[in-house]
Order: C-alpha cells, then structure tokens, then sequence
C-alpha cells in the first residue's frame, strides 16, 4: 500500500511541479519555501532513497538525471543549514550509500563545503541561516537573544562525519565535534539543554527546554552518533543517557488518566504540552533501550512504549484519526488540542516512525495495527486528485486542506510505513541509523575502518 501512495504522491509531484520543492495539490502548482532559499528539487532529493528502497527503478532513474543536470548549489541564496543538511545532505548521502552512484558523494560534498562559512562565529556555534553565495550567516530574528537553536546546530553531526569519511577531508567532523565541545563546558540548568545558545558569547539563552520542536532531533543525534560509531562514541553515548535521565526525572509526567507525556520545561515550570514533533522520542528511548546503564534496558522499551500509545492516543481522539500538531494534560482534557492554532496535521512522520521502532523492536502486532489505521486515514482523508495534502483542523468532520504535500511525506511517512510492513532485514539496525529526515546512513563498523586506514 506505501508503495502505491509513493507511486501517487510522486506521479503528481512529477506532473505539476517537477524540479521545485514541492507539490500543492489542490491547486496542482510547485510550492517554494523559503527554508531552501533558491536550492531547488527539495522533493526529488529528499525522496531518492524511497525510490530506491521500493525499487522504483524508472523513477530513481529520472530522479537521479535531474540530479546531474538541475540540481545546482551555485545560487545567491539564504538558505536554513539544518533543513539543507537534514534534507539535501542526508538525501545525497543515503542516495549514494544504496544506489553506490559516484554523482550523490559528489553532490553532497560541494554541498558540505558549502555550508562551512556557517561555523565562521566566535564561539564555532553556526548560524541558523546560511547565505551560500556570500558566506554570511545569521539567526533567525525571532530566537532569544540572538541565539542559534539547539535542534538545528545539534543536528549536523551523522550527516558531517559521513561527509568527513567520503571525502577524507576531516573539516567537517572537526565543526560537528566543536559543537560538542562548546556544549560539555557549559552549565546545564537541572543537567537539562535550554533549546537557546547565542553563538558569540557562548551562553544559552532563555531556559526553554523541549523534546519536541526547538530540542528533538539534539538528543535524536547523542544516541544515533553513538550508534553509528558501533557503539565508540563514548562521549555521545554519556551525554544521550545522562540527558534521558534529566528529561525523566523533569519533563516526563502521567496523566490521571494514565498516559505517559513528555512536556515542556520553561524557567523550571512545566507546560503540559505534547508536540507531534515529540512523538518521536518513544522510538529514541526504544532504539536506545539497548545502551541503557544500570539494567535500565526494560525500563527504556517500556517508556517507547507509553510514548507510542500516548501519541496513538492522540490521533484516536480526533475525527480524523490523525494526530494535531499539539496536545495537552490540562484544564482536565487529555491528549486533545485545546488551541485552535494547534490541530492542524501536516503529513508529518513521528508517531508512524515510533510505530516502527516498537515494532521491529518487540514485535508486539498493536503497532502494525496503529500504523494501518494511519494508513486508512492519510487515504480518506489527505489524499487527493492531486497527490496528499496537510489537514488544517483534524477535529472537524469536514477536511479543509492546507494545500502542500511536504517534502518529509516522501522521505520520512511512506518510508516508516514502507519499512513497518517489511521484514527486518530491509535496513537493518545493526548495519543502518536514520537521520532525522528518515536518510539511512550505514554504520562505521570497527573493522571496516581499520581495514580502511590501513590502506591508507
Ligand atoms: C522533518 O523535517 C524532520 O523529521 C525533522 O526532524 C522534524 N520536522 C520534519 C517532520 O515533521
């Protein structure tokens, strides 16, 4: 069934808006956004790996031509590094990792080199925004303080170790492992990471703390780093388990009603807030359960499991079946939206990636099941003539569409439910780690990598 929404989502991509970012599918148009500046083909990069994974050989043809002929870093443009990173690196990367076709290390190395001027600040902290012609770099106007967030300089490392290690060029692993650097001298309020780090004078800013929005795919890349170095990482092994017991002893409540819920942490006061975005963190603490200390491996699988079906539960209260961007634990409701502002849903991958992860992880079938009901209601629902659209209110009964098919519903959606209905063999975790965007990228074995230097 994924492949055939894959086969849906990409056919109209391709008819209406082939070589621009993304596709509206109500008005049947390509859809620019500005996170990629003038960086073009968002969509077809994002989804290569997809293609290939279905084998959708014609298809990851022309993608793969387009990507030779179009795809052109060479362009006066400010651009957001992590949504490049996360989405054209990693994309190129795991392009390159599958397919072993020399054009996608080529691309993702110009386009590394590219993002470098990023780390040009006193403290080597990069700027959220990257003009790639100029070099200049800045943050976005409305970040505390001038501040860089933590989510996004935190979310470089898979992508500029692998890029260290295809083009022998330690640059880039050098920025990853300052980062690192800067954020082990620091303070940490409670042993929490505020989301906020203003990178010339090297100090946080407001003492907002979240797994979701802002936060996530920071403590996503501790253990994946850790992971991806088969398990010699130490450093980001420490600092992935020393933060999950921060974030447990801080932010992880139970409702009356008995759900789990990771919330918000603003100044040491707790927001009962849930992001979509947050779903993500059952899969992490499964994923992670492995690595756990002090015997805490059954405890770690058990949270991934509490967190899946809180966020199950958030889309089951809805009309729809499918989750709104946000949820709370107050004012005596229960994984519902509250605000009007939070209940749209926009094609995004967090609760069906954690279905995944709970799945290969204890094979318990529930999370097939969930996983189906998504399925049921991303075709009644968001499908449409003209490939999938986001759904502005998921209470309502009646869909108002948004009008964009993001390009993450092609790298990230389809692909976990691809892999959620497929053997464990297909990527499998001993040899691969996602990066945030669903890119796989192979795991540095020991082995492999003496064998490597040696030769050198
Ligand atoms: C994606 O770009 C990535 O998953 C990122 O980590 C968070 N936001 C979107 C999907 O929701």
């Amino acid at each position: 069934v994924s492949l055939q929404m894959m086969k849906h989502a990409w056919d109209n991509y391709k008819r209406y808006a082939w070589g621009l970012n993304e596709l509206k599918p109500i008005s049947k148009q390509g859809h620019s956004s500005n996170l990629f500046g003038n960086i073009q083909g968002a969509t077809i990069v994002d989804a290569l790996d997809t293609l290939y994974i279905m084998e959708m050989k014609e298809e990851f043809k022309e993608a793969k031509e387009w990507v030779e002929k179009n795809l052109d870093f060479n362009v006066n443009a400010e651009i957001s590094v992590f949504e490049v990173n996360i989405r054209f690196v990693g994309g190129l990367l795991s392009a390159y990792y599958l397919s072993g076709e020399e054009i996608f290390r080529k691309k993702a190395v110009e386009l590394g080199e590219k993002l470098l001027p990023a780390f040009n600040t006193p403290t080597g902290i990069p700027w959220a925004l990257l003009n790639i012609k100029s070099g200049i770099g800045r943050n976005w106007p409305w970040a505390s303080g001038g501040s860089s967030i933590l989510a996004e300089f935190g979310t470089l490392h898979l992508e500029f170790v692998h890029l260290s290690h295809l083009s022998g060029n330690p640059v880039f692993a050098e920025k990853v492992m300052n980062i690192r650097k800067v954020l082990n001298r620091l303070d940490k309020p409670e042993g929490l990471y505020p989301n906020y780090l203003n990178p010339s004078s090297g100090q946080w800013g407001q003492h907002h703390v979240s797994i979701g929005g802002l936060g996530d795919s920071f403590y996503e890349y501790l253990l994946k780093a850790w992971l991806m170095s088969d398990k010699t990482d130490e450093e980001g092994k420490k600092m992935y388990y020393d933060a999950v017991q921060a974030i447990e002893t801080h932010l992880i409540r139970k409702s009356s009603g008995g759900l789990t819920y990771i919330a918000e942490w603003k100044g040491g006061l707790l927001e009962h807030k849930m992001g979509h975005l947050t779903c993500f963190a059952g899969g992490m603490f499964a994923l992670g359960a492995d690595g756990a200390p002090n015997d805490k491996t059954g405890h770690h699988i058990e949270l991934g499991a509490e967190i899946a079906r809180t966020c199950h539960e958030s889309y089951d209260r809805t009309s729809m079946k499918l989750g709104p961007e946000a949820f709370r634990f107050d004012g005596g409701v229960e994984a519902i939206a509250t605000r009007q502002n939070e209940k749209y849903y926009i094609l995004r991958p967090e609760v069906i990636e954690t279905y995944m992860y709970m799945w290969r992880l204890t094979h318990d079938p529930k999370y097939r099941q969930w996983g189906w009901e998504a399925v049921e209601a991303l075709e009644k629902h968001c499908r449409v003539d003209g490939g999938y659209s986001g759904i502005r209110d998921v209470y309502n009964n009646q869909e108002s569409h948004d009008d964009v098919q993001q390009s993450f519903f092609l790298s990230e959606t389809l692909k976990y439910l691809y892999l959620l209905f497929s053997e464990d063999d297909l990527l499998p975790f001993e040899h691969w780690v996602f990066n945030t965007e669903a890119h796989p990228l192979p795991i540095l074995h020991k082995d492999d990598r003496s064998k490597e230097e040696n030769q050198k």
